[in-house]
């Protein structure tokens, strides 16, 4: 009964819960394929170069720079969309939460609970490690496994590190892009260290390259829209974000414009007082473009600094979640020119590829000007990163590596490719 539109459009557009298995059958055909036939085209393209499977011949055998529309864009651009079509139904979220209570979604308060008391908590690049443990053990633990022993990069040797990085979840566009810049580096990798040292630095150029934020950051109050499919953190992340906010002495006012869900409301008033934010309700059911008008409304009459609105997930059936969202925007903008000054999407990393299809469709209806990455901390996915890093053109600002207030991070390219490694 509770709003399943967005689930409903995605069943209409690629077929419903009960065809799951056939899509993850057919997903994993077409994945198998996809590396096939990459391994071959690398077989092919490494004949027609006339190189040998040393390092000497690669170094004297240069590889021609990427072309805008060459060989690796139209590989990409031929495979992506089949793979990101097939992870968006195998990823699609059945799950709903509506009758989550409070304490079902409420993260604790801070890291000094019982089972963590008995190490303290560790400080920002320590709970960045930790938070990356999984990642860390499935991409590193793989590339030693990998390059164990190995004396000479080979093709044969890139097509395995291909692989690996693709079900790394890095994703094929990005993969084939990283393993393009490598291969033009391989003059001067004589062994599995220095592959893995090039790999390193090309992964942090690709962290480091975003746009800079958008937005206008000096209007008053700033307001930042927040946005992303159920259960991904948006709740979570504002009750963060506001807790930062306010301990830098800044005024913070939470909009409660999830009315959908039950305890949605009661749950962002939670974190309010965690935070000391104020907060803007109406009843259940109501008008979220309502709450939002009303919170600037206030937020204007109180001097606020920061108005951070909470948005629901998943709508009524008979709404269409961008739809709704749009509205909202529309109305934030008519009350006050300008906002909301930030879109912040958040993206649930445990959902890997998923995620970017997410970016592309909220970032098509609502013009999305960051994102913050969840629950890092739950999954070996976090190879994910690279992926929106190159993929999106929207900068990554926050990572959540956990439930506690102190376990959102700003995004640190530097920190984050230490902590992989
Ligand atoms: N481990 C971990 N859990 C997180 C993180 N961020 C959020 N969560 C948990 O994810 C669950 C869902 O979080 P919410 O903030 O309620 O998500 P939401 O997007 O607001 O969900 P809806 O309002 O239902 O759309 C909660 O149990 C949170 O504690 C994170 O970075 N790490
Ligand atoms: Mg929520």
């Amino acid at each position: 009964m509770y709003g399943d539109s967005l689930g409903q459009v995605i069943d209409t557009l690629f077929g419903g819960p009960a065809s799951l298995w056939v899509d993850a059958g057919l997903f994993l055909a077409i994945l198998l394929v996809v590396l096939l036939v990459l391994r071959a085209r690398r077989r092919r393209v490494a004949k027609e170069r006339g190189r040998r499977p040393d390092t000497a011949a690669m170094a004297q055998t240069p590889v021609p720079e990427p072309q805008p529309g060459g060989e690796a864009e139209q590989r990409a651009g031929k495979e992506l969309p089949a793979a990101e079509t097939l992870s968006a139904q195998l990823s699609h979220r059945e799950s709903t939460p509506q009758d989550l209570s409070v304490a079902d979604t409420i993260g604790p308060e801070t890291a000094a609970r019982p089972d963590r008391m008995a190490k303290p908590p560790p400080g920002f690049l320590g709970r960045l490690k930790s938070g990356l443990a999984k990642t860390r053990a499935n991409l590193s633990g793989s590339l030693e496994k990998l390059l164990g022993g190995k004396t000479r990069i080979d093709d044969e040797l890139l097509e395995d590190l291909e692989e690996l990085l693709i079900t790394s979840d890095i994703g094929v566009e990005t993969t084939l892009a990283l393993i393009e810049k490598i291969s033009l580096r391989s003059a001067e990798l004589s062994c599995a260290d220095d592959l893995k040292q090039a790999l390193r630095q090309e992964i942090l150029a690709m962290l480091t390259a975003q746009t800079p934020p958008a937005g206008n950051r000096a209007s008053k109050p700033r307001v930042i829209m927040v946005v992303g499919v159920n259960g991904t953190g948006k709740t979570t992340t504002i009750g963060k974000l506001a807790a930062r906010f306010t301990a830098d002495n800044q005024k913070v006012l939470l909009a409660a414009a999830d009315t959908f869900r039950a305890a949605a409301i009661e749950q962002l008033e939670v974190w309010a007082q965690r935070a000391g934010a104020d907060i803007v309700k109406h009843r259940d059911g109501s008008d979220p473009a309502a709450v939002a008008f009303d919170s600037i409304e206030a937020a204007r009459a109180r001097d606020m600094d920061i108005v951070l609105i909470d948005t629901a997930g998943r709508l009524h059936t008979k709404v269409n979640l961008m739809e709704e969202l749009k509205k909202m925007q529309r109305t934030i903008a008519k009350k006050l020119p300008g906002a909301p000054h930030d879109v912040l999407l958040v993206l649930d990393a445990t959902t890997g590829q998923n995620a970017l299809s997410q970016a592309k469709l909220f970032n098509q209806a609502l013009g999305v000007t960051s994102i913050a990455l969840t629950k890092l901390d739950g999954t070996a996915k976090g190879g994910i990163v690279i992926g929106i890093c190159h993929e999106l053109k929207i900068p990554l600002r926050y990572i959540g590596v956990g439930e506690t207030i102190e376990d959102l991070q700003d995004f640190d390219p530097r920190a984050f490719t230490d902590a992989l490694f």
